[in-house]
């Protein structure tokens, strides 16, 4: 375990690599990190976003695929949270140069309609979510040529950098939908089945992760259950990301 004092000095040190929008080294070059570590440093690095007045609107997971965790060769899914400042209007524009090497993914988004009693060992969190909207999250990776291990990624926030969402609507079963994302004459298909076979299946992972990580989840949150297919550059012009019988969302990179 590394101590208080190295925690919040990664923290910093992730959050200058964001604000200054320059790259960093992976902090596994120096520093020996465990995956409560890594949740630590996370925390400090929001705790340092809240108090230049950012608020927690969300959270996000990664790794939901198993290609995408076979790659990281991890078997657990990953937590990241999202906040006002990376939110970005449905056909919003997103200004790239805010980024480092941002990439796009398509997703599903779920809306969390009552809080989540995290020490209920019944909480069903699918009774607690309300409408789910087609989405895409910009990941942009602090570390350099967006290489990182496990708990570089963790301490990371994920990478989490912006998300748009699309029209919420009445939760369904999406298990099999086909997932289309498009940015920069460039295109990536594949299926909501990528994600954890079902996105539904994101919501179980996501609670199993609150309870262990303490993670709040509240009325009025958004849940990113996860990219479909692998993230593709981010460019200037129009990205889109359409979920068959879900419908699509768009933003405009400028
Ligand atoms: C980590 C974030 C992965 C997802 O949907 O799997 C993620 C990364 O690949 O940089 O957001
Ligand atoms: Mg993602």
């Amino acid at each position: 375990m590394i101590s208080a004092e190295l925690t919040g000095i990664l923290a910093q040190r992730l959050d200058t690599a964001q604000t200054s929008r320059r790259d960093t080294p992976s902090l596994a070059d120096g520093h020996e990190l465990d995956i409560d570590d890594a949740y630590a440093v996370q925390a400090g690095l929001l705790a340092l976003r809240q108090a230049r007045g950012e608020r927690i609107v969300g959270v996000k997971l990664g790794f939901t695929s198993k290609a995408k965790m076979a790659q990281m060769g991890v078997s657990d899914v990953i937590v990241g949270r999202l906040t006002d400042a990376m939110r970005i209007a449905d056909g919003g524009e997103v200004d790239l140069s805010r980024f480092i090497h941002p990439k796009a993914e398509p997703e599903v988004a779920y809306r969390i309609s009552r809080d989540v009693d995290l020490d209920d060992p019944s909480a069903d969190i699918v009774s607690c979510v309300d409408a789910m909207a087609p989405a895409i999250e910009v990941i942009d990776s602090r570390y350099r040529d967006f290489r990182f291990t496990y708990t570089d990624v963790v301490a990371d926030n994920t990478s989490a950098s912006a998300f748009a969402i699309g029209p919420w609507r009445p939760v369904e079963n999406v298990a099999d939908r086909a997932v289309r994302l498009r940015t920069g004459g460039q295109e990536a298909t594949g299926s909501t089945a990528a994600i954890l076979g079902d996105p539904v299946n994101a919501l179980h992972a996501l609670l199993d992760m609150a309870r262990r990580r303490r993670i709040p989840l509240e009325a009025g949150q958004v849940v990113l259950a996860g990219a479909a297919t692998a993230a593709l550059p981010l460019t200037a012009g129009i990205t889109e990301c359409e979920v068959a019988g879900v419908g699509s969302v768009t933003m405009k990179g400028c």
